[in-house]
């Protein structure tokens, strides 16, 4: 997928092709971020979509997005958004799917407006929400693949080779700068 803008999935016949994770984000500009969670889903092998989807420039096209998305065979949606960052909070309210929030970094505040827009949701409409930035966006596709490896051994597998290759790639000790 391109690494300068999302792109919606074309309709396909073939089921398992079919995204089982949605990717969406309020802006254009949240693609530099949401691109990391876009990397991991293709690494590993995660039929997903991107989309640009606006709580409140957009409204109607969130709730029919929203509403659709269990009946497509969607599994989860991940969400990211900045400022007064309402898209994953309006997006679970359309649908019982889990959402996952991505609090963007915004020029004004650092992305805590992102944050807690998105982590402060009341009782009754959970989002998972990640870390601000583009390591919640990684972590929120990480998140998205072991919910889907609960039903899925291949990708559980996948999933834990991914894992070990990280913890092997940490060195023992640090290389100076003067070596
Ligand atoms: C939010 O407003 C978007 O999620 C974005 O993070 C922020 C700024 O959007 P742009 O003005 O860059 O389009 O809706």
């Amino acid at each position: 997928m391109s690494e300068t803008a999302p792109q919606p999935t074309a309709p396909t016949q073939d089921a398992s092709l079919a995204p089982k994770v949605g990717i969406i984000m309020g802006s254009q500009s949240d693609w530099e971020t949401m691109r990391h969670a876009d990397a991991i889903l293709t690494e590993m092998d995660i039929p997903h979509e991107t989309l640009i989807v606006s709580a409140h420039r957009t409204p109607d096209r969130l709730a029919e997005y929203a509403k659709n998305a269990a009946g497509r065979g969607l599994s989860v949606i991940i969400a990211g958004a900045g400022g007064a960052a309402h898209l994953p909070g309006m997006c679970a309210a359309w649908t019982r799917l889990p959402v996952l929030g991505v609090p963007v970094e915004s020029r004004a505040l650092k992305g805590m407006d992102s944050l807690l827009s998105i982590v402060q949701m009341p009782g009754g409409v959970p989002v998972g929400t990640l870390a601000i930035g583009a390591s919640g966006a990684k972590n929120a596709a990480l998140l998205a693949t072991s919910i889907l490896a609960l039903q899925d051994p291949e990708l559980a597998a996948k999933l834990d080779t991914w894992r070990a290759l990280q913890t092997a790639s940490v060195a023992n000790t640090p290389i100076s700068e003067n070596d």
